[in-house]
């Protein structure tokens, strides 16, 4: 006789067993590579990021030396192929993301900034010599690259920027204009900048994508300070003033706002897997620390209200690491479309920061310390909730894909 429905539903033949750190065991949607080298990133956090990430918060620092130690494990343009890099998959490129940022979101935004959003418009966009020039010295984090695009007065309208290039009689470039929030800015070795170019010139005024050496003339890139978010991240201003640069160093294969947009959509990507990390991380602290916390006798993990806040976010990790798996799969498939890449940014970034929330009324006074990682994240998320295009933006770009009516302006 064949399985009977009566079979197939007694409850005592399914496992019972749930791990509380991967309740719906997403592991098993991993392949063994992705698990390998998931494994990698996950101890190289712990023994390198994690206890030191604490200290580099509270002094506002994030030492450039970490960049040769990324470069080493291949996370440095991990998803391009050629020129040093070590042509993972995207969902490959995601899960690292996800662990980097279980650390710190500063580590991982150095590694989305120099993979996504400096070394993917030279491989993407740039001529030869540029690839050749930059990118195995950027795979190997020797050399370190920022991405200017947002200005003072040009943020979630980035079109509207006001940093020009023109080219002079001699044929070279001459780029003014200020850059603003610039990861990596202060440290880097390339600047990416993006400029409108002149509208009676060839480029008709579309925007241009440009290296610019950060020793060159009329550059400079100062420190942002005070900041109470982001700590362990170097984030600056970039000021041109009249920098000179030769006809070549704009990159040749692409003219318009498609360029920085293309960049955005990698490292968008990498932040719907990132900050599943993040999540996870304030989850597993305060899970942790309700199990050893007793008050009335009992570990608070044992009242109904601390459950249901564990549970909540437990819930929440689950379902946001299932969305980037998917997204991850889709983008490398060759399927995933730029709304569903706002998708994951949105939502996943929206969850952690309700998990960091939750997490840190869990830990009470100790959740406003920077001895426990969660108030740390929390700050952090801000961040990552603002940039590569705030919730707002990415609200309005579901709203365009669904109703076909743009409602930016
Ligand atoms: P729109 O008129 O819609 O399009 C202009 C041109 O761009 C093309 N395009 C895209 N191409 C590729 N990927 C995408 N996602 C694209 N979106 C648009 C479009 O096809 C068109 O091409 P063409 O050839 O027809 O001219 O553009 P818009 O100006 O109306 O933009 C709309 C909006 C609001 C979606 C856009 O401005 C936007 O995304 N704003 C948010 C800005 C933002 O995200 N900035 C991020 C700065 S970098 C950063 O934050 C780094 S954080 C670093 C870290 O991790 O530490
Ligand atoms: P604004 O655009 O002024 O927005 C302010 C508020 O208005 C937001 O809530 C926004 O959602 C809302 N808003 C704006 N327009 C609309 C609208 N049409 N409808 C509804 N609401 C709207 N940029 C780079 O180029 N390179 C980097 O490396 C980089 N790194 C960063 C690092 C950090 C730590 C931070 C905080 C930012 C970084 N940024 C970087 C800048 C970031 O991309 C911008 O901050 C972001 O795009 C938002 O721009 P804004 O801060 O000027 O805010």
């Amino acid at each position: 006789m064949g399985p009977s429905i009566a079979n197939m539903t007694d409850h005592a033949a399914l496992p019972q067993a749930v791990d509380p750190l991967d309740f719906l065991a997403t592991d098993s949607l991993l392949s063994e590579t992705e698990v390998m080298l998931r494994d990698t990133v996950r101890q190289f956090v712990r023994n390198r990021i994690l206890p030191e990430v604490g200290e580099w918060f509270d002094q506002g620092i994030f030492p450039k030396e970490m960049a040769k130690e990324f470069g080493s494990l291949g996370l440095l343009g991990m998803h391009l192929e050629g020129y040093g890099c070590a042509g993972t998959s995207a969902t490959a490129y995601g899960l690292a993301c996800t662990e980097l940022e279980a650390g710190d979101s500063g580590a991982r935004s150095f590694v989305s900034v120099q993979g996504s959003l400096a070394m993917f418009p030279i491989h993407a966009f740039g001529s030869e010599d540029q690839k050749q020039q930059w990118l195995p010295g950027m795979a190997a984090g020797e050399l370190i690259g920022c991405f200017g695009l947002t200005e003072p007065d040009s943020g979630s309208d980035p079109s509207s920027m006001r940093t020009n290039a023109r080219k002079d009689a001699s044929g070279d470039w001459i780029l003014n204009g200020a850059k603003m929030w610039i990861t990596n800015g202060s440290i880097a070795d390339v600047a990416v900048v993006w400029a409108t170019t002149d509208p009676e010139g060839p480029d008709k005024g579309a925007v241009r994508g440009f290296l610019v050496p950060t020793d060159v003339a009329g550059f400079s890139a100062p420190l942002i300070h005070r900041k109470v978010s982001l700590r362990a991240s170097v984030t600056s201003e970039l000021i041109l003033q009249d920098v000179r640069l030769p006809a070549d160093a704009v990159l040749p294969e692409v003219s318009g706002m498609r360029g920085p947009f293309s960049c955005l959509n990698e490292a968008r990507f990498g932040i719907s897997f990132g900050s599943v990390g993040a999540a996870r991380a304030c989850y597993e602290a305060a899970l942790d620390y309700s199990l050893n916390r007793v008050q009335f006798n009992q570990p608070i993990a044992g009242f109904q209200l601390t459950q249901k806040k564990l549970v909540d976010m437990m819930v929440k990790v689950q379902h946001a690491m299932l969305l980037a798996i998917h997204l991850g799969r889709m983008k490398d498939a060759g399927t995933l479309a730029t709304p569903q890449i706002s998708f994951g940014k949105m939502d996943n970034v929206r969850t952690a920061l309700e998990v960091a929330r939750e997490a840190r009324s869990i830990l009470g006074a100790n959740g406003i310390t920077t001895e426990y990682p969660v108030i740390r994240h929390m700050n952090n998320l801000e961040s990552v909730y603002t940039y590569e295009g705030t919730n707002e933006i990415h609200t309005l770009i579901l709203g365009n894909a669904i109703t076909g009516i743009a409602a930016f302006s």
